[in-house]
């Protein structure tokens, strides 16, 4: 399988690539081809990395490549994981962000749709990630809106073990949380479907935990690490990725995750924004779980965030970017 990993000089490229080279992504029989994408102030540290990997001496890498160009990094790609992304300084306005990233995913878009192999899946870590991820795939039009992902999977285990450790349960016993929405502070962690060894969660640790403590604490946890580590989360974004695609191309059974889809128009989201919903992945396709009863405080909190997709939308449509 042929790899390309954005960004990968970066600090989730130096965790993603062992996890990746080691088997982690694809399971333990499948050989990879990796490439590495980098612009010219990452590539020392992306060539650094690759001496690394090597002497790791992982027996399911069989080459590994750096290149600038991204025609070249996506030419017969069957995973795309565009982490590298242009980081929103002091003072930046969104809409400045949102135009400098996409100058970041329409080339990438453009060079995935002259290229990429026929079954490619897409996952964009890089933030703003819904809309970029909405911008790639706006500039792959021969390439399926449905392989065009946005990585919401580190809010979701973020919330799972928030969950696990009030409960005092191991993470594998819950099951039917959600992130709704946007990759941001308005995403919203829906506890109200899940369980935990079968029993709702709302009712084992009441809705006033859930609104005042579990909520801001998943949605803000991007914050606290970076309070607590000097730097944004990276290890546990890596691991995120890796289990958002090994999920994907094997599959979720019954139990549910959490990913950045384009819209059908479910729940009432606008058809084509690219909203984190409650997803399976079944026969290699993300599905999103239908049928949901969404209660009124649920309701406020999804169209809040979805309100900031829209808005984000908006501003790059206003740039032309879509
Ligand atoms: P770093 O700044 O450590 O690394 C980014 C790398 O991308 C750099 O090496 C840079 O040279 C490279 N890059 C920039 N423009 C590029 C381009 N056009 N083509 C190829 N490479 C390019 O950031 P890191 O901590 O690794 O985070 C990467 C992205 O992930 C950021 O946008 C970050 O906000 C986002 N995150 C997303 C998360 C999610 O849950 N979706 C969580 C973690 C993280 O915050």
């Amino acid at each position: 399988m042929n790899v390309t990993v954005t960004g990968a000089g970066g600090q989730i490229g130096y965790s993603l690539l062992f996890r990746i080279a080691s088997g982690d992504l694809l399971g333990p029989s499948t050989p990879i081809n990796l490439t590495l994408l980098e612009i010219p102030a990452g590539r020392a540290a992306a060539e650094g990395t690759v001496l690394e990997l090597q002497d790791c001496a992982f027996p399911l890498l069989w080459s590994v490549t750096v290149t600038e160009d991204p025609v070249r990094a996506f030419d017969g790609v069957n995973i795309a994981l565009l982490v590298g992304s242009r980081p929103r300084a002091v003072g930046m306005e969104r809409v400045a962000l949102l135009e400098s990233n996409g100058r970041i995913f329409g080339p990438a878009g453009t060079a995935l749709n002259a290229g990429a192999a026929a079954d490619v899946r897409v996952l964009v870590v890089g933030n703003p990630v819904n809309t970029n991820t909405l911008v790639a795939s706006a500039f792959a039009p021969d390439i399926p809106a449905d392989r065009f992902t946005a990585m919401t999977r580190l809010d979701h285990n973020r919330g799972i073990a928030q969950l696990a450790s009030k409960l005092d349960v191991h993470v594998a016993a819950l099951d039917g949380l959600t992130i709704w929405g946007n990759h941001s502070a308005s995403q919203y962690p829906d506890a109200f479907h899940a369980t935990a060894g079968g029993r709702p969660v709302s009712e084992l640790v009441g809705q006033d935990w859930l609104a005042e403590e579990f909520i801001p604490r998943v949605a803000n946890r991007g914050y606290e690490i970076i309070q607590a580590r000097g730097a944004s989360s990276a290890a546990s974004a890596a691991s995120a990725a890796i289990d958002h695609i090994y999920d994907w191309v094997n599959g979720t059974g019954e139990r549910w995750t959490s990913a950045g889809v384009s819209s059908d128009g479910s729940y009432g989201v606008p058809e084509g924004l690219v909203c984190s919903f409650p997803v399976r992945a079944v026969d290699g396709r993300w599905q999103i779980v239908p049928d949901l009863a969404i209660n009124a405080f649920s309701r406020a909190r999804i169209d809040a965030s979805v309100a900031e997709l829209i808005e984000e939308r908006e501003a790059v449509q206003a740039l032309g970017l879509l």
